[in-house]
């Protein structure tokens, strides 16, 4: 068989050299990190040598040859000779011969035929080679008598080769998405650019596709560009009104540290100055930490506005149900581990009081987009209303937090962009929110390999479809 080990900088570049040398059909039999990049080992007549070699195994282990080779002439009264044309299952010392000799040949046969293949430092010949020596001393090893089998240690060859065949799949699939991309790229110049410049924005690979699916294929990049962002806008659901400003009672939840309080306050400092502090209360549920309503009561003392406390005493129906005279009730809660149980019984508290509770979700546009999500999935359960974006002045991307609204369909109401009170804080506007995640994108620029891939993500994922209507 004709191996070659190549070494480049990184897996493209190795695998262009095999492609090069050994041609398409070569097979790549191992590949691991080594200094300065990538190293395989690869093979150009993979498929005849192990044709090749199967042949001669079969020859070998033809089943006369073993017996003429080693195993004793079973003695008179064996059950294991052959009756009437028939084998007979082999027994006994006679059973352990035909198995020893299986071995020594299986031994001398496969050593031979990788060793004089393959080099010697080739991690699939370290491998095979060391697991049949293990075999082979297990006849030596077994006790007279029986042993429980210690506990099975978790074999660490076995563990590298699923780390070199998940290496491998990710490489398969990655040569893949080149290809989808290339092809996609040489098919559709203009989508292609528009699909690039989208995803710059942070979008999901889902999104960027249903947003270049009804391009005019005549139009030039300016005119596509605008078309695209034009059906961003109109796919993103924005409160066109201020949601407390006629009042209500507003459940603000979501992660620790993500600006709930700080969301609260502006709010709260806007209405009181715009309709006095008599009509404003605010509530907290976080009794569970210590100093957890310290920060709402400062803000109380400061509005000159009631503040309550949910405690054992005190239920938070109770409290709304004193409060109802107010135009406005503003409630606080804490941002607990899903797993903890204080929140599962925030949780229950906020379910059980129904529509009496408007809930809204508050999401950093800081956090990345697995944590949005996994934020949307833990309060999805309460019917949420609908989301405030906050930190828009420290994100890197807005593209992630547009995608999580769009997609779980949570109307944003409002957007915060600082920690002034009460400055910072805006109900949302499409052409402000899409300007400035291109601005935030000009500082990005994915590589080919990455668009490639959010492409072949955007067709792989079907459920997508749905989501993006
Ligand atoms: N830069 C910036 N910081 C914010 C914004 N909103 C809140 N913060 C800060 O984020 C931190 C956590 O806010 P807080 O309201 O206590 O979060 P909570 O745990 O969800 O109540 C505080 O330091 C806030 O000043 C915002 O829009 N922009
Ligand atoms: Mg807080």
């Amino acid at each position: 068989m004709n191996t070659k080990k190549f070494i480049a900088a990184d897996m493209r570049q190795a695998l262009n050299l095999v492609r090069e040398q050994l041609g398409a059909d070569a097979v790549i039999l191992s590949n691991r990190k080594v200094e300065g990049g990538i190293e395989i080992v690869a093979a150009a007549d993979y498929d005849a040598f192990v044709e090749q070699h199967r042949a001669r195994e079969r020859q070998q282990r033809h089943i006369p040859e073993f017996m003429a080779d080693s195993a004793a002439p079973p003695a008179q009264g064996d059950p294991s000779r052959v009756v009437d044309g028939t084998r007979e299952p082999l027994a006994g010392q006679a059973r352990a011969d035909v198995l020893e000799a299986l071995r020594r040949r299986e031994q001398a046969d496969s050593g031979s035929a990788y060793a004089t293949e393959m080099a010697d430092d080739e991690p699939r010949v370290a491998i095979s080679a060391r697991a049949r020596t293990q075999q082979s001393r297990v006849p030596q090893e077994q006790p007279a008598r029986y042993q429980p089998a210690p506990p099975l240690q978790p074999d660490p060859e076995l563990a590298a080769m699923r780390g070199e065949l998940k290496q491998l799949r990710q490489m398969l699939n990655m040569q893949m998405a080149n290809v989808a991309w290339g092809n996609f790229s040489q098919r559709n110049p203009l989508a292609a650019s528009v699909f690039k410049k989208l995803s710059r924005l942070g979008l999901a690979p889902a999104l960027c596709r249903k947003l270049i699916r009804n391009l005019e294929p005549e139009a030039d990049m300016k005119a596509a560009w605008r078309q695209a962002l034009l059906e961003l806008g109109e796919d993103l659901p924005l409160l066109p009104e201020d949601i407390t400003a006629h009042g209500g009672v507003f459940a603000f939840v979501g992660p620790a540290g993500v600006g709930k309080t700080t969301t609260i306050a502006k709010i709260a400092t806007r209405f009181v100055l715009e309709q006095g502090a008599e009509n404003l209360a605010l509530i907290t549920t976080d009794s569970y930490r210590i100093a957890g309503h310290e920060q709402l009561s400062t803000l109380g003392r400061i509005l000159n506005v009631p503040v309550r406390v949910v405690t054992e005493q005190h239920s938070l129906e109770q409290l709304v149900r004193s409060l109802s005279r107010k135009k406005l009730v503003l409630i606080d809660t804490a941002g607990l581990s899903h797993k903890d149980q204080v929140h599962r019984e925030q949780m229950a508290m906020l379910s059980a009081m129904g529509a009496q509770v408007q809930r809204w979700l508050v999401l950093s546009s800081t956090s990345q987009r697995r944590i949005l999500d996994r934020a949307v999935n833990e309060y999805k359960h309460l019917n949420l209303e609908g989301c405030i974006l906050t930190k828009l002045d420290e994100s890197a991307s807005l593209g992630e937090a547009l995608s999580v609204a769009i997609e779980s369909q949570l109307p944003i109401a409002y957007i915060t962009d600082g920690q002034n009170i009460p400055d910072d804080i805006a109900r949302p506007q499409a052409t402000r929110l899409i300007n400035h995640a291109i601005a935030l994108a000009k500082e990005y620029r994915p590589d080919d390999e990455l668009v490639a891939d959010m492409y072949s993500d955007a067709m792989a994922d079907q459920t997508s479809d749905l989501a993006y209507g």
